[in-house]
């Protein structure tokens, strides 16, 4: 018996991965209350949850909402959901995002996206940060996954060579044979540890080096983690 099915519903037989995506993006939205502020993050798992968040706001759920980049704007604009500024909000009450890696500590490597430095602002302001991952994230000790490092343009060179000196590969990210550049105008670094011992020592001691404006280590940030598990979720605080 040959298995037919149209390519809509193709499109929705969704593979392993991306199912657990779609779990901990949609069971976030259960945590998005009435009236609140809310920090949108970036990434295909953040994917789903605008799109739950979206058919809500379309059912009447009242959000104002601060994206942490320009692909999470657009994406939002386009489900009408109501987009802010800074200038326009004096607290977050919650901000939602996805990640690299995450340790038993809920330490997290995020910016693979590129958009670290805004997603460390608005997790920072934000009453509560919750990260939305599927079980490939997780992990005994940060990194497996390479740390993004978003720096100056200027000197970019000699910053690269402080920080390989902490013992890592550094690469400039690249994006369709062009330097990557980030929503604010900076470069990335994607550094190489293979292991991180002291994720917050390593994260204070880059983030000393001039040049650097931010690391992809979020330490002691994280509230919640939200893990998909097939159709279901697991909770970790
Ligand atoms: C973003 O979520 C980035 O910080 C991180 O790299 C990404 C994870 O992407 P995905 O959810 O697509 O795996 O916030």
């Amino acid at each position: 018996m040959k298995f037919r099915c149209t390519v809509k519903e193709r499109s929705l037989i969704l593979n392993n991965n991306e199912q657990e995506k779609r779990s901990a993006g949609e069971k976030a939205v259960d945590f998005i209350k009435d009236g609140m502020t809310v920090g949108l993050g970036t990434g295909s798992t953040v994917y789903w949850l605008i799109q739950k968040l979206g058919k809500r706001v379309s059912e009447g759920l009242k959000v104002k909402c601060i994206p942490t980049s320009i692909h999470t704007e657009r994406l939002a604009m386009n489900l009408e959901i109501p987009i802010v500024t800074f200038n326009e909000i004096d607290k977050i009450d919650i901000a939602i995002d996805g990640a690299d890696e995450v340790d038993k500590d809920l330490n997290v490597i995020k910016g693979g996206g590129g958009a670290l430095v805004r997603e460390k602002i608005i997790a920072e302001f934000a009453d509560q940060f919750i990260v939305i991952v599927d079980q490939k994230k997780l992990s005994e000790q940060l990194g497996k996954h390479f740390l993004p490092v978003e720096v100056t343009p200027f000197g970019w060179q000699a910053t690269a060579k402080y920080i390989a000196n902490l013992g890592c590969q550094v690469k400039l990210r690249e994006e369709d044979e062009k330097i990557f550049v980030s929503d604010n105008d900076n470069y990335i670094l994607d550094c190489y540890f293979e292991k991180i011992e002291d994720a917050a020592k390593l994260n204070e001691k880059i983030k000393m080096i001039t040049g650097v404006v931010d690391t992809g280590l979020f330490i002691d940030m994280v509230d919640l983690c939200i893990v998909g598990k097939g159709s279901d979720t697991e909770i970790i605080k």
